[in-house]
């Protein structure tokens, strides 16, 4: 997807979930683009070192981020057999990883120069609270999976819906709600009160069914056309 600007890395060493040594623990999120040895590069292990395994982060409940974009950095080592060959970028909003995680972005057959960043980029309508990347193969080493750093980053853009809604008595609270066009899911709701205008900033894209209740009758506005599709709009 395009974006004008992708703001910070999201990420963090204090974030950190997946397999690794505990000597490399947040390594793949500390910054740390240069040493390869001593604790700056991530090394895939499960009581010991692995040639494929996963990394990620937990954002926590009330910090939950919509990912549209990773980069990945190869450790800072002559060899290039470390590095991540085939993966799967995932969100989930459990941890589990047990299947309920949506594979966000497919990547095979990547290699690196030394110290090289790659950027990946991908849609993305949900925020999750959990991340990773999954890797099913490196670059041929018997031994090591190794990666020097990660970055996520989420676009900085809001979208909204608006709409008119006649008020024919005094100004009561209502309740917008935004269905996803496509499988009639909730995307997103706001109370507002007062007539006239109304505005829901969101973070869906694409379009909408949207239906305004007045919250003490239960009665839908008919000048949102209910049925009617519309779209949210980049602010
Ligand atoms: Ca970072
Ligand atoms: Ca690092």
């Amino acid at each position: 997807m395009g974006c004008s600007d992708w703001g910070s890395d999201i990420t963090s060493t204090t974030y950190t979930i997946g397999d690794e040594h505990s000597s490399y623990l947040g390594s793949a999120w500390d910054d740390d683009i240069t040493d390869a040895n001593n604790s700056g590069a991530w090394y895939s292990y499960s009581g010991g070192y692995t040639t494929t395994g996963w990394v990620g982060q937990d954002l926590g409940s009330a910090n939950k981020k919509r990912v549209e974009k990773y980069r990945v950095c190869s450790v800072n080592s002559a060899t290039r057999t470390y590095d991540p060959k085939d993966w799967t970028f995932e969100g989930s909003s459990t941890g589990s990883w047990s299947g309920e995680e949506v594979t966000l972005d497919t990547q095979t057959n990547q290699s690196f120069t030394q110290q090289e960043w790659k950027d990946y980029t991908f849609d993305n309508i949900t925020s999750y609270r959990y991340y990773r990347i999954d890797v099913s193969a490196n670059n041929g080493d018997g031994t090591y999976l190794i990666i020097q750093e990660i970055e996520m980053f989420e676009c900085p853009r809001a979208y909204y819906f608006s709409g008119y809604v006649y008020e024919q008595g005094l100004p009561v609270a209502r309740t917008l709600y935004l269905y996803n066009s496509s499988d009639g899911s909730l995307v997103d709701t706001t109370t507002s009160s007062g007539n006239g205008y109304y505005y829901l900033e969101t973070t869906y894209s694409g379009s909408c069914y949207v239906v305004c209740l007045d919250d003490s009758t239960g009665e839908d506005y008919k000048d949102l056309i209910i049925g009617t599709t519309y779209l949210t709009e980049v602010v």
